[in-house]
């Protein structure tokens, strides 16, 4: 593998930004598309744009085949046991909150308690603090350390006949903890509560095996997969999506309706009403099958390297905190420089071209732990190189001395 070859994969790592080449780290937020990806879903809407699940002419037959082949893909990829645990959703967040709403309306009760961690996205908080408040449960959260990893010594205490479900992520989007999942799940099905993994972060930086994780919900977004905005995936078991409670109501989602009765289709019809993201599904598959072809040993490999000397880098900046400094950890690294404004360094990064993200980060918790208003976050995939730290090193050191008193 030549990462000069893989990088022209990705037409828009070419850019020149406010005149400068363009140094993207911030694949935690976004992941960049190769060629393949802009192709596929170019092709889709120049040669067979049509509605599936519907027509008996032809364009209608070849999308339907291309989006059902994309769940297939999609269920190898993590090691799914059958197509139909794949629901294709709109992102990581739209299936959280399909859980949130359907298992968990009809499983969660007054008194009852949702365990999270004190690490999550706000999306993997806010569906659960709705349905907790709906009906009068309790949102429970799994501490952390200065480090920023989980206390699991006291899960078991945390953890009873009351938690119906643990909701966590697999890889934390502004610390970059790999938090211990399988322990997790295993420690919670002893306790008879389900688990429902958040590998937004995960999925595109490690292999997922789900039958062999044991999780009963998988959930991650295609945009942060090298594929396209607007198509997710939510992965259940299919004994619980079965016994769970339809989401949306509206076509495709029915056997047959009428004024007095509806009966809801099979999965995973039954919790994909209307027209879904047709071409988001095809642009994704493409996405994994590159993926596939750069491969898990060559991902890990490059971004371990680009992690290790990032963070030696930052080390040797004075003045750099990094917040997160787990044991395991990805290729994900909060920083900020003492007495500057996160804005205001990512400000003056993007004038020369590097761009980073600022902020909580959807994790205000985790901001609030630490009582920092925010971080400077840079975030590497696969296609970042080594003079892309190099270009941070010289873009940090220009911030401090624009922005120092
Ligand atoms: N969970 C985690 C761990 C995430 O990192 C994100 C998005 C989400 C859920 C939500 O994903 P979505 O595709 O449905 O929006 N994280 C980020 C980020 O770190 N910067 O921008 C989006």
């Amino acid at each position: 593998m030549n990462i000069d070859k893989i990088r022209k994969d990705f037409p828009l790592l070419s850019q020149n930004i406010n005149g400068k080449d363009l140094i993207y780290l911030d694949s935690a937020a976004t992941t960049q598309k190769p060629r393949v990806v802009v192709d596929a879903i170019a092709q889709y809407y120049s040669e067979y744009n049509s509605n599936i699940h519907r027509g008996v002419h032809s364009l209608s037959q070849k999308a339907t085949n291309e989006f059902e082949n994309a769940r297939e893909v999609v269920q190898q990829f993590i090691g799914a046991e059958h197509p139909h645990e794949i629901i294709f959703t709109s992102g990581t967040t739209g299936s959280i909150n399909l859980v949130a709403a359907t298992w968990g309306r009809q499983n969660i009760s007054a008194g009852d308690e949702v365990l999270i961690s004190a690490m999550e996205h706000h999306s993997n908080i806010v569906p659960w603090q709705l349905i907790c408040d709906e009906k009068g449960a309790h949102l429970k959260t799994i501490p952390m350390n200065e480090m920023g990893e989980l206390e699991l010594r006291g899960l078991d205490s945390l953890l009873s006949h009351k938690t119906k479900i643990v909701a966590l992520s697999h890889i934390s989007n502004s610390l970059g903890t790999i938090n211990p999942i399988r322990k997790v799940i295993k420690q919670a099905h002893n306790n008879g509560a389900l688990v429902l993994i958040d590998g937004a972060q995960s999925v595109a930086h490690t292999p997922i095996d789900v039958v062999d994780l044991g999780a009963d919900f998988f959930a991650f977004s295609g945009h942060k997969l090298f594929g396209p905005t607007g198509i997710g995936v939510l992965y259940g078991k299919e004994s619980v999506l079965n016994d769970m409670p339809p989401y949306k109501g509206g076509g495709n989602m029915i056997k047959s309706v009428t004024f007095e009765k509806t009966i809801y289709n099979d999965l995973p019809h039954k919790f994909e009403a209307g027209t879904p993201n047709i071409v988001g599904g095809i642009g994704l598959s493409s996405a994994i099958e590159y993926v596939k072809d750069i491969g898990f040993d060559f991902i890990t490999d490059q971004e371990t390297k680009l992690k290790t000397a990032a963070t030696e880098m930052l080390k040797s900046i004075p003045g750099v905190r990094i917040f997160g400094e787990a044991d395991q950890k990805a290729s994900v690294i909060s920083f900020n420089l003492e007495g500057l404004h996160p804005f205001d360094v990512g400000t003056i990064l993007d004038q020369l071209g590097i761009a980073v993200r600022t902020g909580h980060h959807c994790t205000q918790p985790v901001m609030d732990f630490f009582q920092i208003p925010g971080t400077v976050r840079v975030s590497f995939s696969f296609y970042n190189n080594m003079e892309d730290i190099a270009a941070l090193k010289r873009g940090l050191m220009k911030a401090k001395s624009m922005l120092s008193v």
